[in-house]
């Protein structure tokens, strides 16, 4: 589907020209992060972010968009025959949204915990949903919850050339060498 492989970090030490050991590339798992239209509306988008930045996790791919109903429903597709369905439809296309596809160790189960529980008054102080929400029907944060639907949801959201693969200084300190 034109996305880049999910993989684990390799086991085999890199080594440059002088048999210096080179930090493993930090590609591990990919996942999809929506910032939903209260979390716009509310101002949090720089806050939200940067907690997923602090935390190690690799920026890949970003952009605001005002969704339709047809890609919220594709979206929701598992929730159709929930009760709430319908509003959280309606909740999703109310205005618009931050798109985010984030990169890391375990990204997705750290997205997850990072997110906090879908009801936000079981979700952890410390957490964005334990930290900045009420209500399971406004609950700020979106993240794909395995491996299968981080790959659908991300082809959903984003265009294979929309996601950007690049080199970070800082991943020498953040992902661990693999040996
Ligand atoms: P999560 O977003 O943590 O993956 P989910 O997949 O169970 O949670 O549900 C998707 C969204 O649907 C959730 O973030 C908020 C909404 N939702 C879930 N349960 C709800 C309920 N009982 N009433 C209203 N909205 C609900
Ligand atoms: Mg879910």
């Amino acid at each position: 589907m034109g996305l880049l492989p999910l993989r684990r970090p390799t086991t085999k030490p890199l080594r440059g020209a002088n048999n210096e050991r080179k930090v493993t590339p930090a590609v591990t798992e990919r996942t999809l992060v929506l910032i939903k239209p209260d979390g716009v509306q509310r101002l949090l988008v720089g806050r939200i972010l940067a907690r997923y930045e602090e935390r190690g996790l690799k920026l890949v791919g970003l952009k605001l968009v005002q969704v339709d109903r047809d890609l919220a429903e594709r979206h929701y597709a598992v929730h159709r025959e929930k009760p709430f369905f319908n509003s959280l439809v309606d909740f999703i296309t109310s205005g618009p949204l931050v798109a985010l596809a984030l990169e890391g160790p375990n990204a997705i189960a750290v997205l997850r915990a990072t997110n906090g529980a879908t009801r936000p008054w079981e979700a952890a102080p410390g957490t964005i949903r334990g930290d900045l929400a009420l209500e399971v029907a406004q609950n700020i944060v979106h993240a794909s919850d395995g491996l299968d639907t981080a790959a659908t949801e991300l082809a959903l959201w984003f265009k294979p050339g929309e996601l950007v693969s690049y080199e970070r200084e800082i991943d020498r300190w953040v992902v661990a060498p693999a040996d």
